[in-house]
């Protein structure tokens, strides 16, 4: 935990009472300030054992700041009451990053921000550093609340994952290294169009203090790449697994250049947890904050190649009977489950759950990597109707129905000489017949460990 005595003395008001806020709590408390919390669930708010506020009836001149949880609107589809009435007492609405900036420990930052890859980048640059020795902590959108960190001083490297909700909250945002991996459209009911998601996601860039990494494979970042340089602040490093750059990390079929300069030292067919060409862009954005941060070649290929990845991202299981068995239960949505489908050549796949608007139309292109579908959950009517006459499919209903007829499946096809993966890849959310998409990726695991017990 890392204490935070900005406060010390004064009142502050915690509002959103779950992994960040409680977070924020604990290390208020520890450096000397009073909190006052706040959250809108009543049971939530009695059962942490924390002095509440009730915002409306509260004397705000007494609060020195809030620090509002960033699952709670500031601005969009309306600021929360707790908001408004922080804006007329003229008291300051901030987030946990900003507590650890005003903190100044000395230790550097790397923020990563972008709409998808954020979590695996983070995860990525915190093992490539540790593997070569540095002092790092990883935390923010990630899970880990930053203000659950160990406190670092200087050499000390935290690297963050920065949503668009927790950048809004941060008003001194100054990263060491900067990381803006891609743009589309998200979470816009929270920043009311694309031109105010976009605004607030290129803060990151706004006080950088050393190297803007930033991916210009779509407009936003091309866009923003030529503000930055025509603004000559800061180092920028264009990233792009779509098109050789001279100035740059640009990883195309695998192969990385830097500058332009084939890097031969740096494979990424040695790295195994980092399949696809979305993960290459992600090794891009890591490539290049480990450089900024002064590491070698050498050191960079050697944490690429034993990066472990992440739980339930295109996490290899095991391989059984030669079928690999890949968990991507992340996959939540038809984007997230392209990155999969385009990552394999021959797939029997698991999909369905409680469907999302558009379901998987927008996979078509990716059919033809498809050997055979097994549906479950509620999907499986309306993934039948879209697969029917372009990809062979069945429905099994549950994931353990699946998860055994694809063995059959694959092996069967393993046996004839392909190389096959059994790949859960919903594009649904799990709600329908699990607690959340945990709790089904740890089943897949579970059944999988199963098959390959049996087989030895
Ligand atoms: N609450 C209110 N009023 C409201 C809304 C919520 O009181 O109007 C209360 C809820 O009752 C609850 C608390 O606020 O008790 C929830 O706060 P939160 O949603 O911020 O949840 P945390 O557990 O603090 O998690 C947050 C991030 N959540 C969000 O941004 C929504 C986590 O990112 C992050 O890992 C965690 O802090 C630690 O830093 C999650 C996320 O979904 C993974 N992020 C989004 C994404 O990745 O798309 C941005």
């Amino acid at each position: 935990m890392i204490p935070i005595t900005a406060f010390r003395g004064r009142e502050v008001a915690v509002v959103g009472l779950a992994r960040s806020g409680l977070a924020a709590a604990r290390a208020l408390e520890a450096g000397g300030a009073k909190v006052a919390a706040w959250d809108d669930s009543a049971a939530r708010r009695n059962s942490v054992g924390l002095a509440p506020i009730d915002p409306m009836t509260a004397d705000w001149q007494r609060l020195a700041a809030v620090v509002l949880s960033p699952g709670i609107p500031l601005t969009h589809p309306a600021p929360h009451p707790v908001v408004q009435r922080a804006a007329a007492a003229h008291v300051e609405v901030i987030g946990d990053i900003e507590l650890l900036l005003r903190e100044a420990l000395g230790a550097a930052l790397v923020g990563v921000t972008g709409t998808n890859g954020k979590s695996t980048t983070t995860a990525l640059i915190g093992h490539v550093l540790a593997a070569a020795g540095r002092r790092v902590q990883v935390g923010g959108n990630i899970g880990a609340p930053v203000l659950d960190l160990d406190p670092l001083d200087a050499g000390g490297i935290y690297v963050v994952e920065l949503s668009s909700f927790q950048i809004d909250l941060t008003p001194s945002l100054a990263c060491d290294v900067a990381i803006l991996l891609n743009i589309t459209p998200d979470h816009l009911d929270r920043h009311g169009d694309m031109a105010g998601y976009v605004a607030v996601k290129r803060r990151i860039f706004d006080r950088v203090k050393g190297t803007a990494v930033i991916g210009v494979d779509d407009d936003w970042g091309r866009k923003i790449a030529a503000e930055l340089d025509a603004a000559g602040r800061s180092r920028v490093v264009p990233i792009s697994v779509e098109r050789p750059l001279d100035r740059g990390i640009s990883i195309l079929d695998g192969k990385v250049a830097i500058d332009g300069r084939p890097v031969a030292a740096i494979d990424l067919k040695q790295a195994p947890a980092l399949i696809g060409r979305h993960n290459h862009q992600n090794a891009a954005a890591a490539i290049a904050a480990a450089l900024a941060l002064g590491l070698d070649e050498a050191a960079i290929a050697h944490g690429l190649a034993t990066f472990p990845g992440l739980a339930h991202r295109l996490e290899r299981i095991a391989t059984v009977n030669g079928v690999d068995y890949i968990n991507d239960s992340k996959a939540t949505n038809a984007d997230a489950a392209a990155k999969a489908l385009a990552a394999f050549d021959r797939i029997f796949w698991i999909a369905g759950g409680k469907p999302k608007a558009g379901g998987i139309e927008p996979l078509a292109d990716l059919f033809p990597h498809v050997a055979h579908a097994f549906l479950i959950g509620e999907a499986a009517a309306e993934f039948t109707a879209t697969l029917q006459g372009r990809v062979e499919h069945e429905v099994s209903g549950s994931l353990d129905r699946a998860v055994a007829a694809a063995r059959v499946a694959a092996e069967q096809a393993a046996r004839a000489g392909a190389k096959p993966v059994v790949l859960l890849s919903p594009a649904c959310a799990s709600y329908d017949q699990f607690a959340d998409f945990e709790a089904r990726g740890e089943a897949f695991r579970a059944l999988v460990h199963r098959i390959a017990g049996r087989a030895a």
